[in-house]
Order: structure tokens, then sequence, then C-alpha cells
């Protein structure tokens, strides 16, 4: 297909990559040519297709083969590429290296990757080198430097590893990047403004998704370590030493938001992220860049204010942390502020207006189960520790423990201005844990003036 046939790459399903050198190739370097060139790159643009953008071999250093020219289908959709003798009679100063031996097969690779990849029930797939820029390390040590990870000592145990793929596994040289959509199809917030129910948090509403995407991500690695035996391959998901948001960017996926979290132009916030590392040259995918603009609506509606800066959270003020990771009693400052979030929260994430390009999931594991739609207070107050097990069997919620996990309730309940929940958080304030003893008797405190 020629470049010109600007028509038939937009009626392309799916994303296109384009190589701007074999494109240009083809335009040739008269003006009317290069006019041709850059509109269907604008067309590119527009819909989401992605190029080439470096032009370096324009300025004469030379095209960055593997870590640029990335998965260009061009034989499968686009442009006629050119042979080697073919480009030199075109009296370029610059080989075009995209058909050189050496990135040809791990592009052909990556493409083999990605469609098993969505064949496996991922959403989202891109590929990064097993390296980050110092910067990550640079603000992975001053989020610890500024105790801002709290409690979770893990953090800065094995910061190095986070900071470095090949800290982790020295012999990784390429990352595959997934993600699993986990869009809701209800307002995530709905459920805020009833006082005398919990809101959990979407991820929470069904299984463990560490167990969904482990489960995925083992088979795409044992296919892979088929498809080319002797790869090594190892995967993670979350609990590893991984730093999986600037990992995602660096394969593509998205960009990391001020709310610290990746946002994908496709999915919104709903992605989880997991991974597979790998001994295999796959080359790269380009970065995904910055689409936040001036937003700042994850900041603005934070409701404990956990953004000292934009793309900076301090863990210690976030619902998420206060209610899943923090272990004791929660400062009594940050407790009002809590609302009826008992597990997680999803405020930031849920007001970016990426979302309006996300679409609702359609995993069975992750369907919110009935029960944890709009739970009442005062029956997640009375589980003990064998109702609580039975309860959330699966979940991700079992992790917390029941003391912890009513610890929460106690807090929703001492926030819900419901005078008929003031004998519930009575009922407790001599339960055996003392932690859930002393959160009981703040919210009994808190609802004396009810009506
Ligand atoms: C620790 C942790 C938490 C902590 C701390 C969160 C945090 N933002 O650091 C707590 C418990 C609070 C938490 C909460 C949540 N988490 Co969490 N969490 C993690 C975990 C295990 C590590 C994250 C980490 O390394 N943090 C350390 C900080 C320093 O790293 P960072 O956030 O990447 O920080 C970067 C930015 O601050 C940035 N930065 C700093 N300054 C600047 C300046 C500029 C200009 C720029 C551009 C960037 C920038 O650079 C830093 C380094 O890259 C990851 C899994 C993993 N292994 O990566 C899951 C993970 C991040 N969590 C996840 C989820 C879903 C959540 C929640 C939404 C759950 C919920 N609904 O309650 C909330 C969201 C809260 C929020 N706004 O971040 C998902 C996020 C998926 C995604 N699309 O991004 C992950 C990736 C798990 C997974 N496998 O899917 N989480
Ligand atoms: S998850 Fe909630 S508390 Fe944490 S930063 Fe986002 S809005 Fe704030
Ligand atoms: S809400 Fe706005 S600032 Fe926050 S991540 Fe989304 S686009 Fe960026």
């Amino acid at each position: 297909m020629p470049i010109a046939a600007a028509s038939q790459l937009r009626s392309i399903p799916g994303e296109v990559w384009i190589c701007a050198i074999s494109a240009t190739f083809q335009t040739g370097r008269s003006k009317p040519a290069w006019a041709s060139l850059w509109k269907v790159l604008a067309i590119c643009q527009s819909r989401r297709a992605r190029y080439c953008g470096t032009r370096r071999w324009m300025a004469g250093t030379g095209c960055v083969g593997g870590g640029s020219i990335r998965d260009v289908i061009c034989e499968e959709y686009f442009v006629y590429m050119p042979t080697q003798e073919e480009f030199f009679a075109f009296r370029s100063p610059v080989p075009p290296p995209c058909f050189c031996a050496m990135t040809r097969p791990a592009m052909d690779m990556r493409a083999e990757i990605r469609r098993k990849a969505m064949e496996t029930g991922f959403d989202a797939v891109g590929f990064a080198r097993a390296h980050l820029g110092p910067e990550v390390r640079e603000r992975l040590l001053h989020f610890l430097a500024e105790g801002r990870h709290g409690s979770m000592g893990w953090m800065a145990d094995r910061a190095g590893q986070r900071a470095h793929p090949q800290a982790l596994w020295p012999e990784a040289v390429s990352v595959v990047v997934l993600g699993l959509n986990y869009g809701p199809n209800t307002d995530p917030l709905e459920t805020l403004a009833q006082h005398d129910r919990a809101t959990v948090s979407v991820y929470a509403r069904n299984r463990d998704y560490h167990d969904v995407l482990k489960k995925r991500l083992k088979a795409l690695g044992r296919w892979m370590a088929e498809r080319w035996p002797g790869a090594g391959i190892k995967v993670f998901v979350d609990t590893a030493p991984v730093a999986e948001k600037p990992l995602a960017q660096a394969a593509g996926l998205g960009w990391q938001g001020k709310h610290t979290n990746l946002v994908a132009r496709s999915h919104g916030s709903w992605l989880f992220l997991g991974e597979v590392f790998t001994t295999l040259d796959l080359g790269a995918d380009a970065p995904e860049v910055d689409h936040c603009g001036s937003c700042s609506a994850c900041l603005d509606i934070c409701p404990t204010a956990a953004f000292p800066a934009p793309y900076e959270l301090d863990a210690r003020r976030c619902i998420s942390y206060l209610t899943i990771e923090h272990r004791g009693p929660i400062d009594p400052a940050l407790r009002p502020l809590m609302g009826n979030r008992i597990y997680g929260c999803d405020d930031c994430l849920a007001v970016c207006p990426w979302n309006k390009f996300a679409r609702a999931h359609s995993e069975p594991a992750f369907a919110p189960r009935t029960e944890l739609r709009a739970p009442l207070l005062a029956d997640l107050a009375a589980l003990d520790d064998a109702a609580f097990r039975a309860m959330f069997a699966g979940s991700p919620v079992k992790r917390i423990g029941r003391d912890r996990f009513v610890r929460n309730v106690m807090v929703a309940i001492g926030n819900s201005g419901e005078a008929a929940l003031r004998a519930t958080a009575q009922a407790r304030c001599e339960d055996a844990d003392p932690v859930v003893a002393e959160a009981a008797r703040w919210a009994a405190l808190r609802l004396e003036d009810a009506t």
C-alpha cells in the first residue's frame, strides 16, 4: 500500500505503527511528498497510531534501531519496505536499521507475544528494556527519605531492586508489561453518600486480582519458554520489588498521572499491571508521554490531601494505605476524612477525565459481588473471625484480617452521623482486639450527639 493511501490508513482497525524512515523513503524528498508524509503522520496521531518520531536519521545521527523504531508492521498494513540496496540507491546518508538483522527478529517476536497475550486475556501489552532511568531511583529514595512509605518497611528494604530490574534479576534483558482492565460499570463513588453503608474499593469487590493476573502471566510465560527454548522467564505482579508503573510507562502502556498511578489513553485509571521478565532480547516499545496537562482533578478530590505535590503521594495520608496496609490505630485527625471507605479508595482514580475512554471490564472474576456493592456497616461490624474468613475467601480483603477490617468499619460508623449505629459501636467497645475496641469507643463518642 503506498504511503499516500491515507484513506486506507483511516480504516485499519487497531493500533498502527509506522516507520517514518520507510514512509519517507516512499514519499521521496520533494516538498509535496513531505506534505503527504506529514499528513499521514497527523492522521496517525489523531487515531492514536504511532510512528517513529525521532527523525534522528535526518540529523545524521542514525536511527536508534532497537531503541525507537518499534513495532513496524509495515508489511502487514502499510508501506512497502525497501531493500537495503534500494535504500542506498536513494542516496540516503543513513542506512535503514529497522530492516537490519538485529532488530527484525525482535519485532517479529514482539508481534507474536502481543498476539498471544491478547489471546491469554490481557487488555494491554508493551515491551521495555529491563532497565529504568536514574530518576526512578531518585524519586523512590526521596519518597523513602520523607518517610512517605509509613510502615511499609519492605519498600525501603529492597529499594535497590525496585529501582533496578536487573538488580532483582541480573540476567533479565526485556520486560513484557501486561495490563488487565478492571473498569467498573457503575460510578465507583456512588456509595459514598450512603452513610449507613460501606464503600469497598472497585478492585476488591470480588476475586483477588493477584490470582487472576498471576495465572495468566504464568500461562504466557510458559508459552514463551516453549516457543523460544532456553529463554529465562520470571513473572511478577504487585508484591515483588518491581517499579511496575515506571516500567509500564517505559513500555508505552500509559503514563504516571498526577495521582501517581498509570493512566492509559484507552483504559483510563483502570488497569492492573503485571510483568514477564525474560532473558530474550525483545527490544522495546516507545514510552508513553504525560497527557495530564493542566488538569488537577485527582489532586483536588483527595479527601485526606495525600498529595504533597503533583506526581507525589504521601502514603501515610492515603486511605488505601490507612485501611489496608496500616496496622494499629488510625490517626484520629485523619479518621473524620475517611467517610465510609472501609477498604481502599478510588476517588483520585474515578475523577480522571481519561476514564471517558475506558470501557467496563468483562471479567467474571471482577464482577462485583452483590453483598459487597454497598454492604450495611451494622452487618460488617458483627463479623467474627470465622464469618470474616468465610465472607472474604478468595478476596483481597481477606489479607487484612478481621481485626483491621472491623477497625475500619468502626471508623466508618463514627463518620456516619447515624444515631442508630451508636449501639453497634458500643457493642464493640470491649472487643478482644484493643485497636477495634479503641476505634469503637471513638465511634460511639462521635455518635453521642447524633439524632
Ligand atoms: C506501595 C503501593 C501502594 C501504596 C503507595 C502508593 C504509591 N503511589 O506509591 C498504597 C498502599 C498507598 C497504594 C495505594 C493504591 N494502589 Co498500590 N501499589 C503499591 C506498589 C506495591 C508499589 C508502588 C511504589 O513503588 N511506590 C513508590 C513510589 C515512590 O513509586 P511511584 O508511585 O511509582 O512514584 C513515582 C512518582 O511519585 C513519580 N514521581 C515523583 N515525582 C515526580 C515528578 C514528576 C514530574 C513525575 C513525572 C513523576 C514523579 O516517580 C516515582 C517513581 O517512579 C505497586 C505495585 C508495584 N510493585 O509497583 C501497587 C500499585 C501501584 N497499586 C495499584 C493500585 C490499583 C492502587 C490503588 C488504586 C488501590 C485502591 N483502590 O485503593 C491505590 C491508589 C492510590 C494512589 N493514588 O497511588 C496498582 C496501580 C495500577 C496502575 N494503573 O497504576 C499497582 C501497580 C499494583 C498492580 N500490580 O496493579 N499502593
Ligand atoms: S486513593 Fe483516595 S486517599 Fe489515596 S490519594 Fe487517591 S483520593 Fe487520596
Ligand atoms: S485526573 Fe487529571 S491530573 Fe489526575 S491523572 Fe487524570 S488527567 Fe492527570
